[in-house]
């Protein structure tokens, strides 16, 4: 079951993805070119501003919510063999999804809304910002909803049987985003939006900081499910082999959605409004989540060598060389996996403590999300483009060898980009400036990183055209008859018998995420309402 409908629902989903995705990378290169101070006549803060914000908010909130969303939609159709359940719902949620991002586009690109993709107060953006945010956000909770209704659906049709894998992964993370979504919608509907349209005078930028952060980490996880779905869902039959264990991927997404959840307050630590013993219960969370990746670093990992194995390789490393590298997916997993050492070891510095307090606020945290996001993520948002892109459309994909210069010059880029970024963060250079002027001999020693990060950034800007254009090429390609590619879905190593329950359904972790966040973030919320505050004036349009 996979009629064209669905097919054009998850299309024009991630066709909205990669629109945001190509206008953010334009307006990136020039936010490295306007930061390096070497060309004094695109100097203009506002601009910069205007333009980070606008960049942060497409590539954080638009082009992974659509993505997820489009990906979502397919997975539950072919993996459930099933139409959407309530399609016209499911376009209604787009729509909503994308007039709020248009509501929110007015005042960014108009400078009213420079308040960057995390919009703290007490800079205070257009209400019409806020508005379209929390459009974005229901739109999204839709798509929530029928994921989890087909989930639930299909399990009561099929006793006792496994859910698929991807299924189980996209409801666990549907499940995640309503979560996760809860703690920044309770900032913008009681906070943000009464104050930008002036119902309130004051806000508490600490209760608001909070409530962010309740939101921040999981978000990071609700964008990287669907890399980890494909890693192993599709990467193990892409390269040859099996998955090496079934039990293992699910247990991964479980502790994601679970632990991504308590511990949103390691990006608290150099804040004041949360004691100390607060920020260390969620240090520890932060460390138990890193476990999931580990995980899955080595179950994937296993995974490739059971297919350069069985492809020939010999020897402890010989397996390597025996990968299919000219697969895209193949390909991308590797080059995400060696962008995910760094960008997870710099996660692990920013977890702790004392380390965070040399790095915190500083171009090293900027390394380390483009290293991780824009990096380990979204490289396998293209894998799966590249994949999905031909059983979309209904034709070949326009040039293989195109896709894998793209996807190699993404992985040069992003490391050209992000080295700079670390060594910069080290050497002190603040994040989220426009320009330093303090023109003494430290900023003297930044501009050799600053000039790199103008190469980095322009061979981005390259490969994401070349995304593009190979993706547009495809669609537009004149329709070939005898085009029967399917999806397919890796199979384990070991097939799955016996499942224990809680392997296969969501709603004990639903409670226990219940439980875990009533401890963290109880009482750090509530104290808000209990000791005398002193709100701060908005400040802003
Ligand atoms: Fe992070 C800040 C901690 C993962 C995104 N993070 C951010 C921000 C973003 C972000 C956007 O504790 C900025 C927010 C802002 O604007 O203020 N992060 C972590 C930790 C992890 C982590 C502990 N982050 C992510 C992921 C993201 C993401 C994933 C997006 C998708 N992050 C932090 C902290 C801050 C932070 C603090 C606040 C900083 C501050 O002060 O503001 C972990 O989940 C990472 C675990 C990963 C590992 C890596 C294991 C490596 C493996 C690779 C093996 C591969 C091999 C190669 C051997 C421990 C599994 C094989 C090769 C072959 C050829 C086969
Ligand atoms: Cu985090």
């Amino acid at each position: 079951m996979n009629d064209a409908a669905e097919r054009k629902l998850a299309i024009s989903h991630m066709w909205v993805a990669f629109a945001a995705f190509i206008v953010a990378c334009l307006l990136g290169e020039y936010q490295v070119i306007e930061r390096s101070g070497f060309f004094p006549a695109l100097d203009s803060n506002s601009v910069y501003f205007a333009s980070v914000s606008t960049h942060g908010v497409l590539m954080a909130f638009v082009l992974t919510t659509f993505f997820i969303m489009g990906f979502g939609y397919y997975i539950a159709t072919t993996t459930l063999k099933q139409p959407v359940w309530n399609k016209q719902l499911a376009w209604i949620g787009f729509w909503v999804a994308l007039t709020g991002v248009v509501l929110a586009a007015i005042p960014l690109l108009t400078g009213k809304a420079s308040v960057l993709y995390t919009f703290y107060p007490p800079i205070v953006a257009h209400a019409s910002f806020y508005i379209g945010a929390t459009l974005l956000v229901v739109g999204s909770w839709v798509w929530c909803v029928i994921m989890l209704v087909m989930f639930s659906q299909w399990k009561k049709a099929n006793p006792g049987q496994a859910v698929p894998l991807a299924m189980f992964a996209t409801a666990a993370n549907a499940m995640l985003w309503l979560w996760t979504s809860a703690g920044v919608a309770l900032e913008v509907l009681f906070q943000l939006i009464p104050l930008s349209l002036g119902w309130i005078d004051t806000i508490d930028p600490g209760l608001a900081r909070t409530l962010f952060a309740w939101t921040l980490h999981p978000i990071v996880y609700f964008w990287l499910i669907p890399a980890y779905t494909a890693y192993y869902v599709f990467v193990p039959k892409q390269a040859g082999g099996y998955l090496f264990s079934e039990e293992m991927a699910r247990l991964a997404f479980i502790v994601l959605a679970v632990f991504a959840l308590p511990i949103g307050f390691h990006h608290l630590y150099m804040d004041p409004e949360q004691a100390k013993g607060w920020k260390l219960l969620h240090a520890i969370g932060t460390f138990v989540v890193a476990l999931p990746t580990l995980v899955t670093g080595f179950t994937v990992i296993a995974s490739l060598e059971i297919a350069g194995r069985l492809r020939g390789g010999k020897g402890l490393f010989g397996w390597i060389g025996k990968l299919p590298w000219t697969n895209p997916m193949t390909l991308a997993v590797i080059l995400s996996l060696l962008m995910l050492i760094f960008g997870g070891f710099g996660g692990i510095v920013n977890a702790s403590y004392a380390m965070n307090a040399m790095v915190h606020n500083t171009a090293w945290v900027s390394g380390h999300f483009h290293l991780i996001f824009a990096g380990t993520t979204i490289i396998m948002y293209f894998a799966i483009a590249y994949y999905l892109w031909p059983l979309l459309v209904g034709k070949p994909l326009f040039s293989r060898t195109m896709a894998l210069v793209q996807l190699w010059t993404w992985f040069i880029g992003m490391t050209i980009l992000t080295t700079p970024w670390h060594v910069l963060g080290l050497l002190g250079q603040p994040r989220r400036i426009s320009s330093v002027v303090y023109n003494n001999l430290l900023t003297l020693s930044w501009k050799p990183y600053e000039l790199m990060m103008i190469f980095g950034g322009l061979i981005l800007l390259g490969s994401a055209c070349a995304l593009i254009y190979n993706l547009v090429k495809t669609q537009l390609a004149p329709t070939t008859e005898n085009f029967s590619e399917q999806i397919e879905f890796a199979e384990p190593l070991r097939p799955v018998t016996a499942l224990p329950e809680h392997l296969n359904d969501l709603k004990l972790w639903n409670k226990i995420i219940a439980v875990l966040m009533a401890i963290s973030f109880g009482y750090p919320i509530l104290q808000f309402f209990f000791m005398e505050t002193f709100g701060s004036n908005g400040w802003g349009y």
